[in-house]
Order: structure tokens, then sequence, then C-alpha cells
């Protein structure tokens, strides 16, 4: 049904839409900023549309101007990759109103989730556990203090509108209260024009679990089950993987069935991530995105099965090519985030890459845009590559991932290939014995990183 898809994005994700547009039969369409001319996206693409400057304002986020290269290229539909458009509901519905197909949720969808608030009533009332809080927004100092009481401290106060840490603090007890509440509004305002908060018990020792799901748009819905994110800093995944090493068969088809259920009660069209935190066999949800995350490679290399193809599907209104019946874990996958940034700070380091290799062989994917002698602008974000291994089991994902390190070359700038070398020598990566204050607390420790 489609002959043409425009990606409105970038660097590795870009590449991987073309990808599948190009084993479906689909003409891909690239966009790019003057910084990108040279981009890898730009020369893998069948065509390619200059729509602006450097800044990610006035290109990758210009909806005109990405309405605009559809129009001239005649693409029927728009692949968002994740960041940038992906999650604007308006960009949503002004493609829509253009006669064009946004491949990914409703502009509804994207709209109710985007909102933490409507995101955690709408999931609350599907069935899905959520971690105990203020039923909906907390609207004075008064509130949040009698609530505090009522749930009990340690408790965080979230910007409806937040996402990525911002907007967000911890009441460890009463007194911390005025403080951390008047300081949550002030971020929300500041940073989305949005003082609306809501109030949680704050779980100390959680896990970052979130659960693939995939709809058809039609009351049709299954699961993929989970991917274990708790390795993080600063809110940005560093490592990621499938299954979750501390999940068990039933918890996963349990909690799986429940989110396949709800998403599927909404029709939900596309890919999308419910986010939960995990504590002592627990499951909280947190958050959902209405996108296809970065990490996504983790799931296909366990499942066998291509998300973005699947998308695309949905979005011209076929089926989905598997159901839940099908869908079956095979082995253990890890995925770790190079970016080019210098340790131990994660200082941003673009530059010229005077010489790359990408490592191969048995369960080794790289999805990267680099070539040898390309410039990283330094306009975008630092992710450079994903190297994603799959083994038989853990321990083999874990050697492969030791083994297709030492395979990779990237000269030219410094990237956080030296992070995973060390990580890899730690006992607890092993055993899978780690939480979301895990990588903070070893950067601190082994790299004096503040
Ligand atoms: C929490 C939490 C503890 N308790 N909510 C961080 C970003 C946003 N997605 C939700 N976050 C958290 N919410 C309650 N009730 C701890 C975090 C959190 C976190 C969550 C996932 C991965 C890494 C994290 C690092 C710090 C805090």
């Amino acid at each position: 049904m489609f002959d043409k898809i425009l990606i409105a994005n970038r660097g590795e994700i870009a590449l991987r839409v073309i990808r599948a547009c190009r084993e479906m039969g689909i003409q891909s369409v690239a966009v790019h900023s003057t910084a990108d001319a040279d981009a890898m996206h730009v020369r893998m693409a069948d065509e390619s549309v200059c729509i602006g400057p450097p800044s990610g304002t006035h290109s990758y986020l210009s909806i005109p101007a990405i309405i605009s290269a559809c129009e001239i290229t005649g693409a029927q539909a728009i692949h968002p990759g994740y960041g940038f458009l992906s999650e604007n509901a308006n960009f949503v519905q002004i493609v829509e109103d253009h006669g064009l197909t946004f491949i990914g949720p409703t502009a509804e969808h994207i709209r109710v989730m985007g909102d933490k608030i409507t995101a955690k009533d709408t999931m609350k009332d599907l069935g899905v556990p959520c971690v105990p809080g203020s039923d909906g927004g907390v609207p004075d100092l008064e509130t949040a203090k009698k609530i505090g009481e009522d749930i009990g401290y340690p408790v965080i106060i979230k910007a409806t509108a937040g996402g990525g840490g911002r907007g967000m603090k911890v009441a460890k007890t009463a007194a911390d209260m005025e403080q951390a509440f008047m300081t949550a509004c002030a971020e929300g305002k500041a940073a989305f024009g949005n003082d609306e908060v809501y109030i949680e018990k704050y779980l100390t020792t959680p896990r970052h679990i979130e659960i693939q799901v995939f709809g058809d748009g039609k009351g049709k819905a299954v699961h993929l089950g989970e991917r274990d994110c708790s390795l993080q800093r600063r809110h940005q995944k560093v490592f990621e993987e499938a299954p979750g090493p501390c999940i068990t068969p039933e918890e996963r088809a349990r909690i799986g069935k429940t989110c396949a259920e709800a998403v599927a009660k909404i029709n939900y069209i596309g890919a999308g991530t419910i986010e939960f935190l995990y504590e002592k066999g627990e499951f909280y949800f947190i958050e959902m995105n209405t996108r296809l995350q970065v990490e996504h490679p983790v799931t296909e290399s366990i499942f066998g099965v291509d998300l973005v193809r699947e998308q695309i599907r949905v979005a011209e209104g076929l089926p989905m090519s598997f159901s839940q019946d099908d869908l079956e874990i095979n082995g253990h996958s890890i995925e770790v985030r190079i970016n080019a940034e210098k340790l131990p700070n994660f200082s941003p380091c673009p530059g010229r890459i005077t010489q790359y290799h990408a490592p191969g062989g048995l369960g080794v994917r790289m999805d990267s845009a680099l070539y040898d002698g390309y410039s990283i602008p330094p306009y975008y974000d630092s992710l450079i590559g994903k190297l994603i291994v799959h083994g038989r089991d853990r321990p083999e994902a874990l050697a492969r991932l030791s083994r297709a390190l030492g395979e990779l070359i990237v000269d030219g700038v410094d990237t956080t290939v030296p992070l995973f070398h060390a990580l890899l020598e730690e006992k607890d990566i092993h055993t899978g014995e780690y939480n979301i204050h895990w990588l903070e607390h070893w950067l601190e420790t082994n790299l004096g990183n503040a």
C-alpha cells in the first residue's frame, strides 16, 4: 500500500527504518539538516531533502519543512523514529490533516500518555498495577502534606508533564515536603509550562523493567516480554537486556498479559513500552512511551521479529504478522549504547572519525550510522552506535559482548566503550544483581564521577 515513506529522523534509527523499508520494497526518503548533508542516512535512502539549518529545532523538529518534504517527494507516510517529533501529538494531527499517515500511535494516545497523571489514571482503570500515591494531581502544599502522612515517607513529587527525570523531587520526611513540592512545581512550570504535580510512594531500590507491547489498532495486541534498563546515568540508559535477569517466566506471562490486554482495550496501534519499577517481586507502573525505543533491538533479537516492519504493516491497516502464541523467547540479548563522550564526565566529544570498524560474527548486530572519515556534528545527541549481542543464555551473551567490544574500532573521538570493558569486569554485572542506583554508585566509586 505505501510506495514511499519519509523518515523524520537521523543517525542509526533512520538507517534502521530505511532497512525495513528496503526489505518491504518501499521507497525511502531521508530528510536532513545542512550539517547532515554527508550523513549515512542521506546516502542510504533512495531520495533526500534538505529541511533546514543545523539546529534540530529548525530542521528535524520543523513540522512545515517535513510536511513539505512529503509533498515534494510524494511520500505517503512518515516514520518518526525516536526523539524529535515521535511523541508530538500536535505533529500527528497535522500529518493526518495533510492526508498523510503517521507510523505510530494516534494523537489521542500520545496525548494521554504524554501527561503522566492521565497516563496513570488510564492504566489504573485498565487494571495495570501502579505505585501507590495521590489519585491525580495535588493542588497545593497542604494537600501534599496530607498525602505524605497518608502514604508514609519517603515520597516522590513528580511534574505531570515531566520526563527524563526533570521535575522530580524526593521528600524523605515531612520536613522536606515544602521544599520538594515547590521545586517540583517550579521545574514543571519552567521546563514544560505546566506546574501540575502528583505524589507517589518513593521506592528506594527498584529495577527499571519495561514491557514491550504492540497493537494493531483494532483491539488486538501482544506483549514481547520485558527489558531491564536499570543501568542508567542521569536518566540516560547505557546497558539494556532482555529478558530481565530477575524476572521469572510466570511473572513475565502475568504482567505481559495485563499490559497486552490493557493496550488491546484502548485499540492501541503500533509499538509501545510500559515502564515499571520492580521491587520485591512487584511491578509498579510509572510511565508509557508511545514510540519505538532506542533499545528495541534486544527484544527483536530474542523474539526474532522486526518491529519496524510490524509498525509499517499496522499503519497500512494490515494485521500483525504474529500472534501471542507465536512469540517465544530464544536466548538472551544485551545492548550497550556507544556515545561520543569523554569519560569520566561523559562530556560530548564530536569530531572526525579517522577509523571505524564494526564488530561481526555470530550473534552480533551493530546499529550505527558511522563510516570512515565521517564527522560527528556537535548539534545532536551523542549516541553514535548500539552494539547488540545475542547468545543462547546470559553468560554467552556477556562473553559475546566482551568479544565484540574488543573488535570494535572507533578512532578520532572518545567513546563510552572503555566503560563497558570495565563493567564487564564486575561481579554484579555477571550475576545480574543491580538496580537503578547501581551505575551511578559505581561511577562515583570507580571514576570519581560527580
Ligand atoms: C520513581 C522512583 C522511585 N519511586 N518513582 C525516574 C525517571 C522517571 N521515568 C521515573 N523515575 C523514577 N521514579 C517512584 N515512585 C525512582 C525513579 C528513578 C529512576 C527510575 C528508572 C530508572 C532510573 C532512575 C533513576 C533515578 C530515579
